[in-house]
């Protein structure tokens, strides 16, 4: 596609900036969008290929400076219903986000992973395995390094394990991945699609443009996953994995060991003894990794070996420290109640649990439940600090302490917990409002902890 055009970049984060150096590679004429009116302008072109043909504008956007917009680039972080999405839109403007542009200039063998959660750690997963295959390959997305930063780098033989959110999925229009997966979908980002079903249906279009000679990997043990073999737009030859099911192809848990059944033949992967990361969602990961890998082609003895090694992502369940004999545990990752849950049944002692953050409109219940008396004190803030608090009390939890910041949260746990006790920061709650993501949250948390260690 000719990019001689002139491209509005909505969103002035680091998916829209990589996007601009992409599209200024391309000859591409930019004008930056940004609802926050106090971007630092200087420091936001410092990072552009070239201040030339860039214009910046924050706050209100007018008519005027939409009349001759050929392109709009989306960034995840707005919504397609904002105004600006929606001015763009009535004027018949096409609106990409940074893995549509990103497709449509790259190249390669791709692997696209979705769903609510263990995204993060499948991805990373398969671009560790695409890595001991080969140098070329990269593993970029919603994980954090945008798709576009490494598009142009991209050749025939680059494999590249990406991270999709629902989102990202909402602009596609070309992306077609060879091995797509749906990992399981629970109650996330409400606020943005307002129903499970809108928000489920957007995660199944990371395969509309896939066909009989391509693969969609989904989860049997999840009902809506398993399920969406029956949606009109999957084309794609289904690979389930399963838990619970021996399969009569794909790959399951069979026993302590995980196999993979194709053509009718079954063979032994590993023994799940062999896996570094603990807990049953991790065999899940662990599943999907090996059915994405497998079905793009990378050989199972490069497959087994990055198994046996892989020690998983930060903020998932990270150990941070021991201090005065209290185990701390940074699970920023977990920014919904399901993942948060994974967070929880993943303690094996009295917990002291920080929990709150922005509002995305989902039910706590579950997450209440599953404290399963390992909970001694719920520490909370944020947005959502309230709404918990009155979710727990309905469940008859009621030792809870609200704080104004994270740096509070984490003196309070030190007082309340004892020697033997977890301190588990698991918000079940995304961190915007509060910390640009989940990462500036977690490394916080780190960074609290040790101070009490010196
Ligand atoms: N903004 C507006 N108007 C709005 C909303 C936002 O102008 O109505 C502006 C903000 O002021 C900000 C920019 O848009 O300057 C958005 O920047 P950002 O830093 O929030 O986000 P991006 O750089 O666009 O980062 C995105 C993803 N962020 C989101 O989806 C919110 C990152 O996913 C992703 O790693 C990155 O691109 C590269 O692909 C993070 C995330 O939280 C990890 N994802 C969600 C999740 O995993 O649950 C979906």
């Amino acid at each position: 596609m000719d990019f001689h055009k002139k491209v509005l970049i909505a969103g002035a984060g680091k998916s829209g900036v990589c996007a601009a150096r992409l599209l200024q590679k391309k000859g591409a004429e930019i004008v930056f969008y940004d609802g926050k009116k106090d971007v630092d302008v200087d420091k936001l072109l410092g990072q552009l290929e070239t201040k030339e043909n860039v214009a910046v504008v924050l706050g209100e956007i007018n008519d005027t400076i939409l009349s001759d917009i050929d392109l709009m680039i989306i960034s995840p972080g707005i919504s397609i219903e904002s105004e600006i999405a929606v001015k763009v839109s009535e004027k018949g403007i096409p609106i990409w986000g940074e893995v549509e542009l990103a497709y449509q200039c790259g190249a390669g063998h791709l692997a696209a992973i979705t769903g609510t959660n263990g995204k993060t750690t499948t991805t990373s997963l398969v671009g560790e395995i695409f890595r001991n295959y080969t140098d070329n390959s990269y593993t970029v997305g919603n994980i954090g390094i945008p798709y576009t930063d490494v598009a142009l780098e991209l050749n025939d033989d680059s494999y590249i394990a990406l991270e999709v959110s629902s989102f990202q999925l909402e602009t596609i229009e070309e992306f077609h991945p060879r091995v797509s997966a749906v990992l399981n979908i629970t109650p996330d980002h409400l606020d943005r699609h307002h129903t499970m079903e809108n928000y489920a249906s957007v995660k199944l279009d990371v395969c509309i443009n896939q066909t009989a000679e391509d693969y969609l990997v989904l989860n049997y043990d999840d009902p809506i996953t398993r399920d969406m073999v029956n949606d009109s737009r999957v084309k794609a030859k289904v690979i389930y994995f399963s838990r619970t099911t021996e399969l009569d192809e794909g790959v399951y848990q069979k026993g302590d060991a995980i196999y993979i059944k194709t053509e009718g033949k079954e063979t032994k992967v590993i023994d799940i003894s062999e896996l570094i990361l603990l807990g049953s969602h991790n065999v899940e990961n662990y599943m999907a990794g090996i059915a994405i890998t497998y079905y793009m082609g990378i050989p199972m003895d490069n497959i087994v070996s990055v198994l046996k090694t892989f020690k998983g992502v930060a903020h998932r369940i990270e150990f941070v420290e021991e201090i005065n004999g209290v185990t701390y545990y940074n699970d920023s990752k977990g920014t919904n109640p399901d993942a948060a849950i994974k967070g929880i049944q993943a303690m094996n002692r009295k917990t002291v649990l920080i929990g709150g953050g922005y509002d995305k409109g989902v039910p706590f219940d579950d997450w209440i439940k599953a404290f399963d008396g390992k909970v001694k004190k719920l520490v909370l803030l944020g947005q959502t600090a309230n709404i918990i608090a009155d979710t727990a009390k309905k469940y008859g939890f009621n030792d809870i302490v609200f704080v104004d910041s994270l740096s509070e949260a984490v003196k309070v746990c030190a007082e309340e917990a004892e020697p033997g006790d977890a301190v588990l920061l698991s918000p079940a709650c995304a961190s915007w409002g509060m910390f640009d993501n989940y990462e500036q949250r977690g490394d916080m948390f780190k960074e609290y902890v040790r101070a009490m260690k010196k």
